[in-house]
């Protein structure tokens, strides 16, 4: 693609920003405060916003149900509005309270399994107040030993609390199932891979897809297979960036192995599935532990746009001659000199047809924003990861 076609791509990309990227997060040893977080989902939004501001990109925010509880949710969608952002995602939590210790949709005794479908009706019922068009489940359900509970009941009845939740959705809201291989469940997880995803998303129906978190594989995992695969079947509803090294780290995306996030984006590239009407909702899901959060998150977005620029700048009809002879180093060589290729001129250049500032970690560090929030927020608590 010329340098033109991509800038008009790039144009089109939109990345969706998670809420509690912006709370105080920590590991299991500390939680570290940083001066100015926000202190309720009115704020979370507002430093949302300072992305999309300098980014230009970032229009959506991702919003954790009871994390970003608040009384009045169509108020909460106008606060948004007012800002230049609207709500997108709206993620369940069913993994932070005492009855899902042994499990939430799958659980053994059916008062918690209805508690849990219950708290996915209320996730609805925030869609419909924030017009929201996407319900994220991600469930910690599993299993730490062999003989706990049976794999093949907990299959059945996620199978039955996902199709009654499913049949709760309006005709134009859609569920996407998000999958992890380990964590909390150390033996064995309920929904551990794409292809049990998958499963029970073909069992739901067509607004049903998989969510795919790029931290949530085995190392050594080829992501871009998943993804292509995903997108033949017209079933890749979402991503949640973020980097690992070795667990599900949630660091920047981009920051551990930027040419994985460069592979999977030419896969997306190459099906068309970039543009914001491809269904593929391309999302952040990251905790910034020690760096400053709304940098770190203009940060990630600024590392998605580079890789999609990379794969957009791919000579793809050189790629598939090369295929095609198969000229193994002349095809590897086509995809090496997009990935190689400095996109950051081509990046500033689009920022400043939009009338944004080419250098985006610049602009907001100059703004007097940070200083701000940190002066103003002083009273009342912070919230952190999981409020
Ligand atoms: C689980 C997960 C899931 C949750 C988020 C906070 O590890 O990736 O997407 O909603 O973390
Ligand atoms: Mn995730
Ligand atoms: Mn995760």
């Amino acid at each position: 693609m010329t340098p033109d076609a991509a800038k008009a791509a790039l144009r089109d990309q939109t990345i969706e920003l998670p809420s509690w990227a912006f709370g105080n997060s920590g590991t299991r040893f500390k939680v570290f405060g940083q001066p100015g977080v926000p202190r309720d989902p009115y704020e979370k939004l507002a430093d949302a916003a300072q992305v999309h501001r300098y980014t230009g990109i970032a229009p959506r925010v991702s919003l954790h149900i009871p994390w970003d509880l608040v009384d009045d949710f169509s108020d909460l969608s106008r606060h948004a509005a007012d800002l230049g952002v609207s709500i997108g995602m709206i993620n369940s939590n069913v993994f932070q309270d005492d009855d899902y210790m042994l499990g939430s949709l799958c659980h053994p005794d059916a008062a918690v399994r209805r508690k849990a479908i219950d708290h996915h009706k209320q996730c609805v019922d925030v869609m419909r107040a924030t017009g929201s068009a996407d319900l994220k489940v991600w469930l910690a359900d599993g299993l730490n030993y062999p003989g706990q509970d049976s794999i093949r009941a907990r299959q059945d009845r996620l199978a039955e609390s996902l199709a009654e939740i499913y049949a709760a959705l309006d005709d134009d809201q859609r569920m996407v199932l998000e999958y992890k291989f380990f964590e909390p469940a150390f033996y064995s997880t309920d929904v551990p891979d794409w292809g049990t995803s998958l499963l029970h998303c073909m069992a739901l129906g067509e607004r049903a897809n998989v969510v795919l978190d790029t931290g949530h594989h085995a190392p050594g995992t080829n992501i871009e297979f998943i993804v292509a695969q995903l997108l033949r079947q017209g079933r890749l509803g979402a991503f949640d960036f973020n980097s690992r090294f070795y667990a599900d780290d949630d660091l920047m995306v981009g920051a551990a192995d930027p040419f994985q996030l460069f592979r999977i984006l030419h896969e997306i590239v190459q099906a068309g599935a970039l543009a914001p009407d491809s269904g593929v909702n391309f999302m952040l899901d990251q905790c910034h532990n020690i760096e400053p959060k709304i940098p770190g998150q203009i940060r990630s977005v600024m590392n998605v746009q580079e890789a999609t620029a990379k794969a957009l700048l791919v000579d793809s009809d050189a790629l598939a001659a090369a295929q095609r002879a198969g000229d193994v180093l002349g095809a590897h060589g086509v995809l090496m000199d997009a990935y190689n290729t400095d996109t950051r001129p081509l990046l500033a250049e689009l920022r400043e047809e939009q009338g944004l500032a080419p250098d985006p970690m610049a602009a907001y560090a100059t703004s007097g924003y940070a200083e701000k929030i940190a002066a103003e927020r002083t009273s009342g608590a912070q919230a952190g990861w999981g409020a």
